[in-house]
């Protein structure tokens, strides 16, 4: 057999081999990022449910690549831990009320103030206009950790265990209001006129059952979710706190992830965002005729006094001292 055609043979034999051996070999798959998400929200909430719609987008725009785990009901870490479990590593995203950032970047309890957001419109200009810029920088800065997308948590609304008459502020003396732990929302029940007591929302229905907190506060669709009108009989439509939820991520994680990465886990918290913020919308304008079913007393005091006299209790205290000057009236001006 003449040199070359041997030199051939064995080449392509070999050749043949190494594709075999190739094709033994298992494929070496790259592991998936895991995303770890804690949430006190409860299944049923648009704001537990959007965290699929998060996963789904994910999975489909970039399949095998990143491990979603959805941890609801505050099963991972308790409500308001979130932000410190972030900065140790512990957890890669979460969705913080602007009492959680107001922690660490005192200028953001300006979100925390009763009567400062108009409604969800006025809400999402402020967050995704230089506004929402500027203090997301500082929030990055100082907690790091990226905002993705802002969402509507809804209104807060009074929500009693017991009727009684309330039009002003002076009507909920002596109510021993459960608020979420932390000084800011205890400010914001006081400033109602009730006297605020701490409780984190896992224990909230069974305190409004057996009668240790005589009322609460949260978006109707909320009250609905957690099923609070089973152990209350009044909502008192104040309309104290057009509420935000931030769907944030850990710059530890975030700065991991390549730009292509980046681009669709933030797609995937604004898609997250628009599907709670659509459905909070649409549901929270039929709520009072459900609660009414239900048999609760639907009551609208009178919100010009409630915001007079909240208005003038952070305007009187350390936070207006703390928030940037003109911040307000540029919140204001945002129509
Ligand atoms: C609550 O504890 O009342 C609150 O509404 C505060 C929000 O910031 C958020 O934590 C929410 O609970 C939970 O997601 C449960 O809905």
């Amino acid at each position: 057999m003449p040199m070359s055609r041997s030199v051939n043979r064995r080449t392509t034999l070999l050749a043949a081999a190494a594709a075999l051996v190739g094709l033994a070999l298992p494929a070496v798959a790259q592991p998936k990022t895991v995303l770890r998400i804690s949430t006190p929200a409860v299944p049923d909430a648009w704001h537990a449910k959007m965290w699929t719609v998060f996963k789904d987008a994910l999975e489909k725009s970039a399949p095998g690549e990143f491990d979603v785990q959805i941890n609801l009901n505050a099963s991972l870490f308790k409500q308001g831990a979130e932000p410190t479990a972030m900065a140790r590593g512990n957890l890669e995203l979460t969705s913080m009320s602007a009492a959680d950032i107001a922690k660490l970047v005192p200028e953001f309890s300006i979100f925390t103030a009763g009567y400062m957001l108009r409604d969800p419109a006025h809400q999402q200009r402020v967050f995704t206009g230089p506004i929402g810029a500027e203090l997301f920088k500082r929030v990055s800065e100082k907690m790091d950790i990226t905002v993705l997308s802002t969402c509507y948590l809804g209104t807060r609304q009074v929500n009693l265990r017991e009727a009684r008459e309330v039009k002003t502020p002076a009507d909920l003396k002596g109510i021993k209001l459960r608020m979420p732990g932390s000084k800011d929302w205890l400010f914001l029940g006081n400033a109602l006129g009730a006297t605020s007591t701490p409780l984190a929302f896992g224990e909230v229905y069974l305190g409004l059952k057996t009668g240790t907190i005589d009322g609460q506060d949260n978006p109707l669709p909320s009250v609905r979710a957690a099923k609070f009108y089973e152990v209350t009989k009044q909502i008192v439509l104040t309309s104290h706190l057009v509420d935000s939820l931030f769907i944030a991520i850990s710059n530890k994680s975030y700065n991991a992830l390549n730009a292509t990465q980046k681009q669709k886990v933030l797609a995937a918290a604004q898609a997250a965002a628009a599907y709670n913020n659509d459905n909070t919308v649409r549901e929270e304008a039929q709520l009072v005729d459900f609660f009414k079913k239900e048999g609760l007393q639907v009551s609208t005091p009178d919100v010009a006094a409630f915001r007079k006299t909240v208005q003038a209790a952070y305007q009187t205290s350390d936070y207006a001292s703390a928030w940037p000057a003109g911040l307000v009236e540029r919140i204001n001006a945002i129509h």
